[in-house]
């Protein structure tokens, strides 16, 4: 295919989107083993219905492979990504450093130092070349932090957004209900 064609399992998804559909946003991660964690971006932006394109991409064992990612991606119609790695967590500001999204980093738990190795990798980019950072494991937020950054041209997700918010709200003081009862 041509620069600008996604690969076939880069076809966006969403519930209500069929395969024509562009994605808005890219999750990207650097090893199957991320997907328990990552998937959690993935059901916030189908609960929003933003098309999104999921698929591994690791900056050290396919370096080419995330090269073109990252410079094809605004190409294809893409507008944030969302990258989540372990360990040595090069991905996401090596993503930010080759394209010109806006680059939302999880830093994922490894087994061995708790994945602060990953947060403090994701976290401490240099001046010029900026990641935002989420919590570890975090990739709801990161979801959730796409999906703001979306409903700056697309008032339909501020609109979702505020109503999610409400529910965050309502589900904390049906709690607090429960509780003084
Ligand atoms: C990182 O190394 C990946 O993002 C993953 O978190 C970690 C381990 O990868 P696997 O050895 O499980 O494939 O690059």
């Amino acid at each position: 295919g041509s620069a600008t064609t996604a690969p076939k399992s880069l076809a966006a998804r969403s519930s209500d989107s069929n395969a024509d559909v562009t994605a808005a946003v890219g999750i990207i991660m650097g090893s199957d083993s991320d997907l328990p964690v990552m998937k959690a971006a993935a059901e916030i932006l189908e609960e929003f219905g933003v098309p999104y394109e999921l698929t591994v991409v690791s900056a050290h064992r396919t370096p080419e492979r995330m090269v073109s990612y990252a410079q094809q991606a605004y190409k294809r119609g893409v507008k944030v990504i969302i990258a989540g790695a372990g360990g040595a967590a090069h991905l996401p500001g090596m993503v930010a450093a080759l394209s010109p999204l806006p680059v939302i980093g999880v830093p994922v738990k490894g087994s061995s130092t708790d994945g602060m190795d990953s947060l403090l990798s994701i976290v401490q980019m240099p001046r010029g070349i900026p990641v935002a950072t989420v919590a570890i494991n975090n990739a709801t937020n990161a979801g959730l932090l796409a999906v703001r950054m979306l409903g700056v041209a697309d008032s339909q997700y501020i609109e979702k957004m505020l109503k999610y918010q409400d529910s965050l709200k309502d589900m904390v003081l049906e709690k607090v209900e429960k509780l003084e009862r």
